[in-house]
């Protein structure tokens, strides 16, 4: 079975392939939270959703494994590097208080998951500190123990969290296709150039494609 996806076809081997969705959190979705507290119009990000439910619902039907991360710190910051608080210098920054708790912190408000993506109780959520969802977290060691080979990796943002994590997937050995409209940015021409990125080189870090090629390898 194969997705029509850049710059070849992806060959889709169902059983081993996992959905891992990045970052859908409030935080960077929804106003008041740390990706509007860096400046960001977080309105760009929401297109993003309706693809990644339709995605969500054909992968939970076909009976697929689902994963979800969350960017998010400790509430004592005690794996917050020094630099990554500072660098943004804007007024609020990690761990403040804002108006959907405090920012980028686990278990306040801002940290969840957006309601229409909400994880399925039996779906792995991994929390990370970092952009990549495989640095100081189990993903790889959970991927490994249940079969996964092959990734589709959707989420926010497309240069930042989705691109690490595609890079350290890629280093590992696993496959991985980015679907373009279930990815966003605050910048879209960063989008843009982190997409032809994945794909260059004869598919240097993996493949781009579009959820409706996905929909229709999962259609019966
Ligand atoms: C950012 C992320 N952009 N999830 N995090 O800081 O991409």
């Amino acid at each position: 079975m194969s997705i029509a996806a850049e710059p070849y076809a992806f060959p889709f081997a169902p059983e081993t392939c996992a959905l891992l969705v990045i970052d859908m959190q409030r935080d960077f979705l929804e106003p008041g939270g740390f990706g509007a507290a860096l400046g960001n119009d977080v309105s760009l990000l929401r297109r993003t959703i309706a693809p990644n439910r339709r995605l969500l619902d054909a992968w939970r039907g076909a009976g697929l494994q689902v994963l979800h991360t969350r960017e998010g710190h400790q509430p004592d910051l005690s794996d917050l590097p020094e630099a990554k608080k500072t660098r943004a210098r804007s007024a609020l920054t990690i761990g403040d208080a804002g108006p959907m708790g405090r920012i980028l912190v686990r278990g306040e408000k801002g940290h969840a998951i957006i309601p229409e993506l909400a994880p399925l109780p039996a779906e792995p959520v991994i929390d990370k500190p970092g952009k990549g969802a495989l640095w100081a977290t189990d993903l790889h060691a959970t991927l490994q123990r249940l079969g996964i080979r092959q990734l589709v990796v959707t989420g926010v943002t497309t240069e930042v969290c989705v691109h690490t994590t595609v890079r350290e997937a890629n280093d590992r050995g696993y496959d991985c296709l980015v679907p373009a409209d279930c990815v966003g940015s605050y910048f879209p021409d960063l989008h843009a150039a982190a997409l032809k990125m994945i794909s260059a080189q004869g598919g240097i870090f993996g493949w781009v494609s579009h959820s409706d090629h996905v929909l229709a390898a999962l259609s019966p």
